[in-house]
């Protein structure tokens, strides 16, 4: 048996969180467009015959403008620390950039095996790829260097092929039935949140958080609540939207992934609060793992 644990890091919206849902083939990490929209450290966890290999999806690392922006760049440089391979991922539609170079030079720090991970390779002229990887080999002395599409799953098989070579014998970490760190009651939350961010777009910063309030199995269907909390008003009438428009299309799109998800049919009720209202805000901080961030 080998197995090991891999962080997939790089910049903001390179596709890390849409790699490891490729690799696992189940939506486990939301994605959008929007930075920052990862905000945990989600392990998933990948099983075949011979091999176990725990993915670990990183906040992106970008400079930090704001306390969220630095707490969020210090957990993904944890996260590089306790791993066997580092995957750094990097968007060739792009181009190598400031950013990409900055995230580099700390993965060098750890004297680890690196692979460059060449994402979204679906948007480039095939002639080109050569010259590409040509140009990118030049910054470092990576292990591999493996081209793919995390969007279309394209290579995705080879590099956990090529990732084996590199992992030790070792003891099996977890169950063959657990796959994610990440509980079903925030994942529900996490798709409501990505929903906001996919439909509202950039207007609504990332102060967005969703939570379950409740969650009912009544046999033939669930009834789950969530409360999306934000932290000014003008955000709670956009993401209501005209006529409730907005909020209506959001638990549309969420109650799709969510049942999908649970494989049952789900009665999904939303709701808009700003932090003013929230019965608690000492509660609301811990409860969003914000309250470190605070101090
Ligand atoms: N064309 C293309 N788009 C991709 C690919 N992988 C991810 N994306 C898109 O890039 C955006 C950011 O992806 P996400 O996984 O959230 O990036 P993260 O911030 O690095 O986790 C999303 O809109 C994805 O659909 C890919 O292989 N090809
Ligand atoms: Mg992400």
């Amino acid at each position: 048996m080998k197995s090991g644990f891999v962080s997939i890091v790089g910049r903001p919206n390179v596709g890390k969180s849409t790699l490891l849902n490729s690799i696992l083939e189940r939506k486990i990490a939301i994605t959008s467009n929007v930075s920052g929209t990862t905000r945990n450290i989600i392990q998933g966890i990948y099983n075949d015959d011979d091999s176990q290999i725990v993915f670990i999806d990183t906040p992106g690392i970008h400079k930090p403008h704001n306390k969220l922006g630095t707490y969020l760049n210090e957990k993904a440089y944890m996260m590089m620390e306790d791993v066997d391979l580092l995957l750094f991922l990097v968007d060739v539609q792009k181009g190598f950039g400031k950013g990409d170079k900055f995230i580099l030079d700390k993965l060098k720090e750890e004297n680890k095996p690196i692979f460059l991970i060449l994402n979204k390779v679906d948007g480039i002229k095939r002639e080109n790829l050569l010259a590409v990887i040509k140009e990118y080999s030049q910054l470092y002395d990576f292990k591999e260097i493996i081209p793919l599409s995390a969007l279309k799953g394209d290579n995705v098989n080879d590099l956990i092929k090529t990732i084996k070579k590199y992992l030790k014998e070792d003891i099996k970490y977890y169950e063959d039935d657990v796959i994610t760190n990440v509980s079903r009651n925030f994942l529900i939350a996490e798709l409501v949140r990505e929903k906001i961010l996919n439909l509202t777009s950039k207007e609504v910063p990332h102060t967005v958080n969703c939570l379950v309030e409740n969650y009912e199995d009544k046999g033939n269907i669930i009834d789950i609540s969530v409360l999306i909390v934000v932290d000014r008003d003008n955000l709670k009438k956009i993401i209501i939207g005209k006529q409730g428009r907005m909020l209506k299309e959001i638990g549309i799109q969420a109650r799709r992934d969510i049942e999908e998800f649970l494989g049952k049919q789900v009665f999904l009720e939303t709701h808009v609060k700003t932090i003013e209202d929230w019965r608690d805000k000492e509660k609301y901080l811990i409860e969003f793992g914000l309250k470190e961030m605070d101090e």
